[in-house]
């Protein structure tokens, strides 16, 4: 049985004000047999508010594509989701945790595009359309209960997407061969976080192809200008407030961010 129009609008409406509140609500999964592809359209109605409320599309990322990301989540596809011009923050920025119900934080590769991109690509063919490359930080805040949700779940709530910020260094991809890169991500100048570029999905590319390829089946390209987030590359970190957190990629640079405290 598919959802009705109403439905889909209803689930977009309360994931939308969970967001907008920083409070949790039940899965859908839990309830209804919400299809990956509903669950989508839950995803561009949740966005369509927020158009509407004057945020600005800036740009997509993946999630998922990364074997620590998938075990950690208990979600073995990639997925997509909608970033939107509140959700940037300057590098050497700072957010306040208090309307995020439950904040994470994990190590990201940006692209930044220069044109247009259709698929059916390869990637090396989705890398033509990047102008630059840089290290990203996401934070994420699940609007469900102990960041627990199903494939359908997590599509309909933007992938747990709350922030990002890009480095302020973007190099070109025509410099930087992306396919093993080291990054380190520290939290208070501890180390939280080892990985490689290669976790995602081999390579970084692979993951904006993949994506131009998802967003085919549904008659939608990226567009020039837009900011293209591949997927963490580690295991996401809980944060907590007054965390400084740094990450550092070889040859890209680094990118930080700052938890504001309490009080
Ligand atoms: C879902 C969002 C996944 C990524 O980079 O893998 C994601 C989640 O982990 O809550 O952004
Ligand atoms: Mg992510």
């Amino acid at each position: 049985m598919s959802l009705s129009d109403a439905e889909i609008l209803a689930l977009a409406e309360q994931l939308d004000a969970a967001a907008a509140q920083g409070v949790t609500v039940p899965q859908p999964s839990a309830r209804l047999n919400l299809s990956v592809e509903e669950a989508y359209r839950v995803q561009r109605l949740s966005i369509a508010r927020r158009v509407d409320r004057g945020e600005a599309v800036i740009g997509m990322k993946m999630g998922l594509t990364s074997l620590a990301k998938m075990e950690q989540m208990g979600v073995h596809s990639p997925i997509y989701a909608h970033l939107t011009s509140p959700m940037l923050l300057p590098d050497g920025g700072r957010f306040d945790p208090t309307h995020l119900g439950q904040p994470r934080i994990e190590p990201e590769v940006a692209f930044v595009l220069g044109r247009d991109l259709q698929g059916p690509v390869s990637p090396a063919q989705a890398l033509l359309a990047v102008e630059g490359v840089c290290p990203a930080l996401e934070i994420l805040d699940s609007r469900y209960q102990d960041f627990r949700f199903s494939l359908p779940d997590v599509v309909a709530d933007n992938a747990s997407s709350a922030y990002f910020v890009l480095g302020s260094t973007v190099r070109s991809p025509r410099e930087v061969d992306l396919g093993n890169l080291g990054m380190v991500m520290s939290i208070n100048g501890r180390v939280a976080q080892i990985g490689s570029s290669a976790a995602i999905l081999d390579h970084p590319a692979r993951s904006l192809a993949a994506l131009a390829n998802m967003l085919l089946e549904v008659g939608e390209k990226l567009q020039a200008g837009m900011l293209v987030l591949a997927g963490g590359a580690t295991a996401a970190v809980a944060l907590s407030p007054g965390d400084r957190v740094l990450l550092e990629v070889d040859a890209l640079g680094t990118v930080q961010v700052q938890v504001d405290a309490e009080g």
